[in-house]
């Protein structure tokens, strides 16, 4: 508790407008408080429904460091749990994906469905009560084949996004996609200087050659309309029945938005990587549809394809980004589509930018380091992504503080 008060007021006394304090980067109190405060408080993107395809499907994975499972059920409906046994708490099933009709704890045995009843436990007495010691459940939401989970038990509201941003997501047919290429990168940075380096194209002329090709490197806030090629794109889009007119609240973002003049997709060379189209509308000449999730997720669906990026902090240094492409799921690889020309353009981009972060990291690690101000027009996402950190964060520290009074 005492630890808090001293992140509490090293996010009191942080400058307006500026990069946070070097403590509230490298401090490993601060990490650990992170985990909890924000990714343990957030609804986190982890992907899509087409991953879970059948009953029994199931992803174990880190959320905020905590184990969970999340898993389809025989009744069709993806749960999601906290990934520890209700015996003496082993952890059920190791990080990784895969299909099982029931979960068994590789402990005692202990045995549970789908839905996380308990449906054996060997030698436990006859007044033992199995349905107390089903499976701890968390929050999971889908929207349009994307999958959301949230540790907390009181989750931010979902409804909100949900309504704005269903009928965008909807063109893509995510119900119809499969993964064509996952990657990590582990990046020695903080998570948070990962997702301010995620948030701005301050850096991009002059780090981003390849992406600068087909992303409109200057574009403002949440994509915004202000020159005539997107007045002319925001009516092409209305003429096609295509939702897109940027919508955000404190936790989301999403707007369709045209790319560079010319270009379709988010490519090397800006055309198609994919010929058989997720969106097909327009002939897939639709921009690209953004979605960006704090504290940790954006995302990129052009008619061709979809790439989401999402990062996971793995230590107070450590950041791990994991990156999905998505393609329809009747595309087939080398007729129509060139795995390497898919993935090329977000390939190169990412490990440009882990090498901005990590130098970012270093210099951060200085002692002459002192929290420096925002570009208010090239870095207003990072403004607003500290800004919903530092909020997220004190009232977490109010919630707790409201808990021991
Ligand atoms: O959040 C985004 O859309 C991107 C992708 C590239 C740079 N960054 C601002
Ligand atoms: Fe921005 Fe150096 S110019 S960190
Ligand atoms: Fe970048």
């Amino acid at each position: 508790m005492a630890e808090y008060g001293r992140i509490k007021a090293a996010l009191e006394a942080r400058p307006p407008r500026h990069s946070l304090s070097q403590y509230l980067y490298n401090d490993d109190a601060v990490f650990a408080f992170d985990q909890k405060a924000i990714f343990h408080r957030s609804w986190i993107l982890i992907g899509f429904e087409i991953e879970f395809p059948t009953s029994g499907s199931y992803q174990s994975i880190k959320l905020g460091g905590a184990p969970v499972i999340i898993i389809r059920g025989r009744d069709g409906v993806l749960r999601g749990f906290h990934n520890t046994c209700r015996h003496r708490g082993a952890e059920l099933c190791p990080e990784g994906s895969g299909k099982s009709a029931r979960l068994v704890c590789p402990y005692h045995q202990w045995t549970y469905d789908t839905a996380g009843k308990l449906i054996f436990a060997g030698r436990m007495g006859d007044d033992f009560d199995a349905s107390a010691h089903g499976l701890a459940p968390i929050h999971v939401e889908t929207l349009e084949g994307t999958v959301y989970v949230c540790l907390a038990e009181n989750p931010p509201d979902f409804a909100p996004y949900a309504r704005a941003v269903a009928p965008m997501l909807a063109a893509h047919d995510f119900k119809n996609a499969k993964i064509a290429h996952q990657a990590t990168l582990m990046e020695k940075a903080n998570w948070k200087l990962v997702m301010e380096n995620a948030r701005e194209c301050y850096h991009c002329a002059g780090r981003h050659p390849e992406l600068a090709v087909t992303f409109p490197i200057y574009a403002k806030g949440n994509f915004e309309t202000v020159s005539d090629h997107e007045a002319n794109f925001d009516a092409r889009m209305a003429e096609l029945g295509l939702a897109g007119a940027p919508v955000e609240a404190d936790w989301w973002q999403a707007a369709r938005f045209p790319l560079n003049e010319g270009m379709v997709s988010m490519t090397m060379d800006g055309q198609r990587a994919v010929s058989k189209l997720m969106c097909p509308i327009g002939d897939g000449d639709i921009g690209s549809l953004r979605w960006a999730l704090e504290p940790h997720s954006f995302c990129h669906s052009t008619g061709d394809f979809t790439f989401m990026f999402t990062c996971i902090p793995i230590s107070t240094k450590e950041t791990l980004v994991l990156g999905k492409w998505l393609v329809h799921k009747d595309a087939v690889e080398g007729v129509d589509y060139d795995l390497e020309n898919l993935v090329k353009l977000w390939d190169v981009t990412n490990i440009e930018d882990r090498d901005l972060c990590e130098l970012n990291q270093r210099g951060v690690d200085s002692p002459g380091y002192r929290p420096g101000p925002y570009s208010e027009v090239a870095e207003s996402l990072v403004q607003r992504f500290t800004s919903y950190y530092v909020a997220k964060a004190l009232d977490y520290i109010d919630e707790v503080e409201g808990e021991s009074r």
